[in-house]
């Protein structure tokens, strides 16, 4: 089987795991380079099938189905990967705001991160202005995601970013928000600098944050 990374994306966005995991040990065993699996078959399939779901040509079952294609494919080229190819794109760190409990959205968005090449701190639900703070201190994210989805509960985001301000971290990381609720307007009205309505959005929402 030669080395074809459009075969590998394909594979990716339509999900086939088996496929996946088969095309990426044929390409090891060919010595293409960890990387340029990754680069060239792997991340292109998931952002292809992002693309889709923006357009609503596909829906969160396919995508969760191609994620899973794509840890698959993650997992075969792990041992080849020296520590930064993975995560290069940057830190981020993502939890449901205080008060909420919702974490599927916030779950899928996580992977969809993952998928797309960062690193990503979870520090789960109902997280505490405090703890966010804390972690941004400790951590040193690129960005900063925020999840809500209740209305009650949306309001606890401006908490976090005055609680940043005082603490003299708002200017080392950038606010991204998200859930049901939250628009892009809500984010301009507290002074997030990132906004995305789903999880392909997220991650070419967290991109443009990290390039800005
Ligand atoms: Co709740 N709930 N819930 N609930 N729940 C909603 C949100 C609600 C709209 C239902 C309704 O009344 N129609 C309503 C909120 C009303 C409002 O505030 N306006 C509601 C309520 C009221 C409640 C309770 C208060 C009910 C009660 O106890 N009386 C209670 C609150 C508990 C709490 O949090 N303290 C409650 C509890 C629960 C369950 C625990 C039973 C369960 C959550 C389980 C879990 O998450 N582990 C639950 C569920 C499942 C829902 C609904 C049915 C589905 C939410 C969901 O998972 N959607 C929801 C109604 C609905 O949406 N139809 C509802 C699928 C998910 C993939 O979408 O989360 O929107 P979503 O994520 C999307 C985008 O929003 C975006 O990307 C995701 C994928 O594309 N996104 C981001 C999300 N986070 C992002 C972050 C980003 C960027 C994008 O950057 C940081």
């Amino acid at each position: 089987m030669t080395w074809n990374a459009s075969a590998v994306s394909d594979a990716v966005q339509n999900g086939d795991d088996q496929l996946v995991v088969q095309l990426v040990k044929a390409a090891l065993a060919q010595g293409v380079p960890a990387t340029g699996i990754l680069d060239s078959g792997l991340v292109p399939g998931i952002q292809r099938l992002g693309a889709l779901f923006q357009d609503g040509e596909v829906f969160l079952p396919e995508v969760l189905i191609s994620c899973r294609a794509m840890d698959r494919g993650v997992d075969e080229l792990k041992p080849f990967l020296a520590a930064g190819d993975m995560h290069k794109k940057g830190r981020i760190l993502i939890g449901t705001v205080e008060g909420d409990l919702h974490d599927i959205g916030k779950n899928i968005v996580r992977l969809m991160l993952e998928c797309g090449g960062f690193e990503v701190i979870d520090l789960g639900v109902d997280v505490p202005v405090a703890s966010f703070v804390n972690a941004v201190r400790t951590n040193s994210p690129d960005i900063l995601a925020m999840s809500a989805l209740l209305t009650i509960t949306m309001t606890n985001m401006p908490e976090v970013l005055s609680a940043l301000e005082k603490a003299g971290l708002r200017d080392r990381v950038r606010v991204m928000i998200g859930g049901a609720p939250i628009t892009r307007e809500y984010a301009d009205q507290i002074g997030a600098e990132g906004f995305a309505p789903d999880c392909a959005s997220a991650v070419i929402e967290a991109e443009r944050l990290v390039k800005a």
